[in-house]
């Protein structure tokens, strides 16, 4: 289904507006933001850097962009008209698809009026005399809001590595999570891919269909598991569509992810050799990031992991030909602790005469030069690089706004050690801002669809409260917010998710300070979010 009907964008906001709340972002999170904002009868703005909405899903257009969550669950729930009316094509959605998705959504809710583009807020500081933000856009505009609330996403500052020589580059450049809007033809080219991560795991199969030569940069290979993509037929979509409140109830009750379905309770390391073969041969075949779920202790207990990892590896052995390169794209760490990738065709492109590994744990990157890249001693050349870096993951597009709570005291400087919030929703000595699937809460370790919504509803219903008390201002507690720190620490370090250098640490980032940045459980986040407001804001100043 697509949506055509273009709503209109207002023309910019006169300098000096005072509005009720602000939010910065117009993705899934600022959009629901908007609309739950209005419900509650609020003036409300939406600042949006990119020409259009869609957040995630306007920037990541490379070649095989897809989600890795199934269609029917990566979807709102706020409104079952909307749920009952959209229909998916495929098991997991295409870029595409889903940006259509977010544009109806604009449309069906009138929301396009509120939400000016091409405006990037740079700054956002707390005036202490009137309890308002006032916030400053790069076109030297200044606005001011009781309430900020910050949709900035949790992947969505593309990190370009610092590798010397790499503005030397003469051919063409693209990183995926900036990928051009009018597509690019890599046919008869000699293409190079720096990453092996989701968004390279996606693209390298496509880019080789085109490409004449390409050469992968390999860092540290990933697992990755079968898409198993398909077309969704009318009745699979109908009967989920028909039992959509119970199973989204899974997400929130029972599934520590908040995925729609039971996870299993039994465990790896009670079940036999040929019983655990049998189990992950299953979830192989059906494929997707439930692999994951296939026993109850794969990300807690190291042995059980570890048969997981090995039936993996095999996998990869019966995919690629060549056993040196099978051998190279074979990871060593934890399965899960960096994201496990979800693909199609992707260890068969190898067996391609064209396309070429470049292990760089041998010798890494030592330059970008005009035609190509230098590994070790060995010159390479070609005509386009793809980085396939990923991202500043959680932190990086908070830290591109300069932020600014109490006595002017800098958010940059606050986290310089790591990220300090309470539930991810608030940082003590910032009153009135909100992050929606901020750092220290569940975010990307679940489908962040019911992340978001369930942010966004707590951030309104706690808007609501201090409307109707006659308050002003809401402020996370230090205590509070240390003791919840502390906390998302203590459940990360009983499993096994912190153990590799993934972006979940900022490990990443060179500089990055390292700490686990996503809590671990849906269903006890969502608990203790009621509980807070049940015990009126426990933990939380409200004057
Ligand atoms: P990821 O998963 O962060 O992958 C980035 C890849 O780029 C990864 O293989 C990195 O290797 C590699 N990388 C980063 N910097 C360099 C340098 N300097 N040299 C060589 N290789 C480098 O990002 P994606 O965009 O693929 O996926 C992000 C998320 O989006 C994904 O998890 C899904 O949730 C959707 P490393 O592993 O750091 O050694």
């Amino acid at each position: 289904m697509s949506s055509t009907r273009e709503g209109q964008h207002p023309t910019p906001l006169a300098t000096g507006t005072s509005l009720n709340a602000i939010v910065i972002g117009a993705g899934f999170a600022g959009l629901y933001m908007l609309y739950r904002l209005r419900k509650l009868g609020l003036s409300a703005r939406v600042f949006e850097a990119g020409s259009g909405i869609g957040g995630t899903w306007f920037w990541n257009r490379y070649p095989g962009a897809r989600c890795d969550i199934p269609s029917m669950e990566y979807s709102y729930q706020f409104d079952q008209q909307l749920e009952q009316e959209w229909e998916w094509s495929e098991r997991y959605a295409t870029q595409p698809e889903i940006l259509d998705y977010i544009n109806h959504v604009a449309n069906r809710f009138n929301l396009r009026p509120d939400i000016e583009l091409n405006t990037r807020i740079q700054a956002a500081h707390f005036d202490e005399t009137q309890s308002r933000w006032k916030l400053g856009t790069a076109d030297g505009r200044e606005f001011s809001a009781r309430y900020c609330i910050m949709a900035t996403g949790c992947l969505s500052s593309a990190n370009l590595p610092a590798i010397p020589g790499i503005d030397r580059f003469a051919g063409e450049s693209y990183h995926t999570g900036r990928w051009p809007h009018e597509g690019v033809d890599f046919s008869g080219k000699r293409v190079a891919v720096i990453g092996t991560g989701s968004s390279a795991i996606q693209s390298i199969p496509l880019i080789a269909d085109q490409a004449s030569e390409l050469y992968v940069f390999q860092r540290t290979p990933n697992y990755s598991v079968p898409a198993h993509n398909r077309p969704l037929g009318d009745e699979e979509q109908a009967s989920f569509k028909a039992n959509y409140r119970a199973l989204r109830e899974l997400g929130f009750k029972e599934h520590p992810f908040g995925f729609a379905h039971r996870m299993r309770q039994d465990l790896c390391s009670e079940a036999t050799a040929e019983q655990r073969q049998q189990r992950y041969q299953e979830y192989w075949e059906r494929g997707g990031l439930q692999f994951l779920g296939a026993y109850a202790d794969l990300m807690l207990d190291k042995d059980a992991n570890a048969s997981a990892a090995e039936f993996l590896r095999q996998k990869i052995a019966s995919q690629v030909d060549d056993p040196e390169v099978a051998a190279a794209l074979t990871p060593r760490q934890v399965v899960g602790s960096k994201r496990l990738c979800v693909d199609t065709r992707y260890f068969a492109t190898y067996n391609r005469p064209h396309v070429h590994l470049v292990d760089l744990k041998a010798a890494p990157i030592a330059q970008i030069t005009e035609d190509g890249l230098i590994a070790g001693e060995t010159v390479y050349q070609f005509d386009a690089i793809v980085y396939a870096t990923g991202f500043d993951a959680m932190t990086g597009a908070l830290a591109r706004i300069d932020i600014r709570g109490r006595q002017g005291q800098k958010l940059a400087d606050k986290w310089a050690a790591g990220p300090r919030t309470y539930l991810g929703l608030a940082s003590a000595g910032f009153p009135n801002l909100f992050f929606i699937t901020g750092p220290g809460s569940p975010s990307v370790l679940t489908n962040m669809l019911p992340s978001i919504e369930q942010h966004v509803n707590w951030i309104s219903d706690c808007i609501a409260h201090l409307q109707e008390s006659g308050k002003t201002r809401i402020e996370a507690d230090e205590t509070a917010q240390e003791t919840w720190v502390e906390h998302v620490n203590e459940v990360a370090n009983a499993t096994l998710f912190p153990v590799a250098n993934s972006w979940y640490l900022g490990a990443n980032i060179p500089g990055k300070p390292r700490v686990f940045m996503p809590y671990i459980g849906f269903p006890s986040y969502v608990e203790k979010c009621h509980q807070v407001v049940a015990n009126g804001y426990e933990g939380f100043s409200l004057s």
